[in-house]
């Protein structure tokens, strides 16, 4: 495959210039499931599940530099998706409303990286996280590379089925 055709898929991790301020205020987003419906989930419905930390989290960017160690607090995707999917489901689609996104497959939750396990995080380092450092922010502790999977200001996760 050509880099042009690995660029056509914007979940794909690409290069980016990170946009500096939050889209909107609100830090809801909407779930959509396999079978189309959909629901707004907000902070609060988040911190109704388990509540799982990760530690030694780095922002990685070789453009701007490196930011961390945090410890990441929040819901993990896993178990965001269990709760809210009854269906059989193969990746979860993570998009900012700024139109920035990241594909996770069902592999990557199941069988998570010895890094630590994906979550959508609404705490850094025991302190709400506030809308300008991503409220609610999707991070892959596995990724130390251009910060390209962990997506700022969740807008939309849409789960797609088997
Ligand atoms: N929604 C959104 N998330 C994003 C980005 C973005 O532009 N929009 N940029 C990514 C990139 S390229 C980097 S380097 C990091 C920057 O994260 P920081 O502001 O916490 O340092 O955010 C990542 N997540
Ligand atoms: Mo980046």
């Amino acid at each position: 495959m050509s880099p042009h055709d690995e660029t056509a898929d914007p979940l794909q991790p690409h290069s980016h210039d990170p946009n500096p301020a939050p889209p909107s205020t609100d830090p809801a987003f909407e779930l959509v499931l396999p079978d189309g419906r959909s629901q707004t989930i907000t902070v609060h419905d988040l911190q109704q599940l388990p509540t799982t930390s990760v530690p030694n989290c780095y922002i990685v960017s070789t453009g701007h530099g490196t930011s961390g160690p945090f410890t990441f607090t929040g819901a993990t995707l896993l178990d965001f998706v269990r709760h809210y999917c009854p269906e059989p489901w193969s990746q979860v689609e993570v998009i900012s409303t700024d139109g920035f996104g990241n594909r996770v497959l069902a592999v990557e939750l199941y069988q998570p990286d010895p890094a630590g396990p994906i979550v959508l995080a609404y705490q850094m380092d025991g302190q709400p996280l506030t809308r300008e450092q991503g409220l609610v922010r999707l991070i892959v502790p596995s990724e130390r590379d251009d910060a390209l999977r962990q997506v700022k200001w969740v807008g939309m996760v849409k789960v797609v089925g088997d």
